[in-house]
């Protein structure tokens, strides 16, 4: 059974008074789209491009929850640039009186729609340009689409979670969230390719009785540790150092709410939150979760450095 702290009677557009204008907007209006995306599951099981019964060409669904998001946000006049893990340029809304500039993965995890597991939409929101270092978030948040459909946001003013009711409605599940001590590491990457300090920290992990936990959906797996402790890693690896996960559309996103949430975010060296992206599509090495692990990692790290490990 799910505990709930805080009103559970209050509803997200009720908890959102006391942030801008825009950002509570924009936050209604992802929440609006995404109970869309989460009835479009039942009728858009597959991943990859289907005919459905009658025929017809269906789009996969991490396509179809992209376009349905763009389309909204273009006409919410409130976003001016919009950077989608599914779009190769930012687009820039012109028409927009707006100037929220947001980064979107619509469907995160999404090869595991076929077999049914928990995947997510994560959005990144800025003033204006969202070619900027993840510290210049005003905003982030993510919808799981698991069992239950829960929706986590941050403006700044603590990390909030809130789950779609029976009515359709996103009521509060847990206020003030704060990550808690924990012994879960959820590893990405082949192990034969760690690099050497990366292995030392797993071992160390290991060693220390941590209890792995990794589903191939990092927002899932990061929304585990949020709420258990622990540390989500998809590291760099031999062949490729930059990692798998994207910084724009995963890593800043949850970053953001795992540090508003007191905890940490690295890509092994330094913040994740204070790169500046070169590219949309720029990769990063991700380790996110409590302090401790944080710091552990970063002074595994430099000390390969000083030993030229
Ligand atoms: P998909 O959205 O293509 O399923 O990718 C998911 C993901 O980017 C992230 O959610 C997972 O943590 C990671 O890939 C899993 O990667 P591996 O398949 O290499 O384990």
């Amino acid at each position: 059974m799910l505990e709930l702290i805080g009103d559970e009677n209050m509803k997200l557009s009720e908890h959102l008074t006391d942030c801008d204008s825009d950002l509570r907007k924009l936050i209604l209006r992802i929440s609006e789209v995404t109970k869309k995306i989460a009835k479009g599951f039942a009728s858009r099981q597959s991943y990859s491009d289907t005919k459905n019964v009658y025929g017809e060409q269906q789009m996969a669904m991490d396509k179809w929850a992209d376009e349905v998001i763009i389309k909204d946000l273009k006409g919410s006049g409130i976003v001016r640039y919009l950077a989608s893990e599914e779009q190769p340029e930012v687009l820039e809304f012109k028409d927009a009186a707006g100037n929220l500039g947001v980064t979107l993965d619509p469907l995160d995890g999404s090869s595991l729609i076929d077999v049914n597991l928990a995947v997510g939409t994560i959005v990144g929101i800025y003033r204006g340009n969202v070619l900027s270092p993840g510290n210049q978030m005003v905003g982030a948040m993510y919808v799981l689409y698991g069992p239950l459909t829960v929706l986590t946001y941050t403006v700044k003013k603590g990390v909030h979670e809130f789950v779609l009711d029976d009515n359709g409605e996103f009521v509060m599940l847990k206020e003030n969230i704060r990550i808690p001590d924990g012994k879960i590491y959820a590893p990405g990457a082949l192990r034969k390719e760690y690099l050497p300090f990366h292995t030392k920290f797993i071992e160390k992990l290991e060693a220390d009785g941590y209890k792995l936990r990794f589903s191939g959906s990092f927002v899932a797996d990061v929304h585990q540790i949020l709420h258990k402790g622990g540390v989500f890693t998809y590291p760099g690896f031999t062949g490729k150092e930059s990692g798998k996960l994207r910084l724009l559309f995963e890593a800043n996103p949850m970053g953001f709410i795992v540090t508003q949430a007191g905890g940490a975010a690295s890509d092994g060296r330094k913040e994740i939150l204070s790169i500046r992206p070169g590219v949309v599509s720029q990769r990063t090495p991700v380790y996110i979760g409590g302090k401790k692990e944080i710091d552990l990692i970063q002074k595994y790290s430099a000390e390969a450095c000083n030993t030229g490990d």
